[in-house]
């Protein structure tokens, strides 16, 4: 497939670049990280989304050279910032259960000097789901490097209520599905309330993605959301148009 041999050249010849947004505290609109979503530009078909490539780099394999760039460009990047927010990065599963893993982030951080506690890795379920004590093990390998992990596009795929309890996860991300205006009903509602719920039983604070409405950010304020992400907030942005005034006021 032409996608697939161009994209074993995209990281050779620096197609790939990463994007920024930005994560707040409800409360203060207070910047506390941004996470780095992955770009491509293709030379000839122009921006590709990683909903399209991600997925044929998990099955040729691709996904961990191309994994272990984003954690390094981020990284690298990160310290660059005025200000030490933290960054978030975003972890295929295919990355999550390859053993280097701890060994790879540890490099990264020694080569870029960032500080561990700067470093938030997102995973999704799908990434504990095939062998459930082995990524109980490579998550405390993990949070032992110091850096902190948040459980990504909570409420969708195999959401389980027992993952919460079994793994030691720093941050539930709601999945923004569950924002879109469509979806904006008595039900959406209930789920959302419910996962705060969860995150204070646990103790695990909760992010809100795809926030885009100011109602939205009220609703979440009432109900005791943490932090937020969303284009109200900022949409995903190039390094150089990241701002970093400390705080978001709307
Ligand atoms: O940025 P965008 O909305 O197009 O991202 C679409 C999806 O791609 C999201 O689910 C996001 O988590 C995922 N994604 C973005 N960047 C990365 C990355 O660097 N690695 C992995 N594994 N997924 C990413
Ligand atoms: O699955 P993940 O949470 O990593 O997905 C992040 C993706 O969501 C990014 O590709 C980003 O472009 C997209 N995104 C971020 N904020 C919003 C938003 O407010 N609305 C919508 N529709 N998409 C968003
Ligand atoms: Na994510
Ligand atoms: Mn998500």
């Amino acid at each position: 497939r032409l996608l697939a041999a161009d994209l074993r050249r995209a990281l050779e010849y620096n197609e790939l670049s990463l994007h920024y947004q930005v994560q707040t505290v409800i409360a203060t609109g207070e910047i506390t990280g941004y996470e780095a979503l992955l770009r491509w530009e293709h030379p000839q078909l122009g921006p590709i989304g990683p909903t399209e490539f991600i997925p044929i780099a998990e099955e040729n394999g691709l996904i961990l050279p191309i994994g272990e760039w984003v954690l390094r460009t981020a990284c690298a990047e990160a310290t660059t910032w005025e200000q030490p927010y933290k960054v978030a990065v975003n972890l295929s599963a295919v990355q999550f259960v390859h053993a280097d893993l701890p060994r790879i982030v540890t490099e990264v951080l020694v080569q870029t000097g960032l500080s561990p506690e700067r470093l938030e890795l997102e995973l999704t379920e799908s990434a504990i789901f095939v062998d459930r004590e082995r990524a109980l093990h490579m998550l405390r390998q993990i949070k032992g490097l110091g850096v902190s992990v948040a459980l990504d596009d909570f409420g969708t795929g195999y959401s389980s209520l027992d993952t919460l309890r079994a793994f030691p996860f720093d941050k539930i991300k709601i999945d923004r599905s569950f924002f879109s205006s469509t979806a904006a009903n008595p039900q959406t509602t209930a789920i959302i309330q419910a996962v705060l719920a969860l995150g204070k039983t646990f103790g695990i604070p909760v992010l809100a993605e795809g926030i885009e409405t100011y109602d939205q950010l009220s609703m979440l304020s009432a109900e005791g959301c943490e932090e937020a992400q969303g284009f109200l907030l900022g949409r995903p942005a190039a390094l150089a148009d990241i701002v970093s005034t400390g705080q978001i006021v709307l």
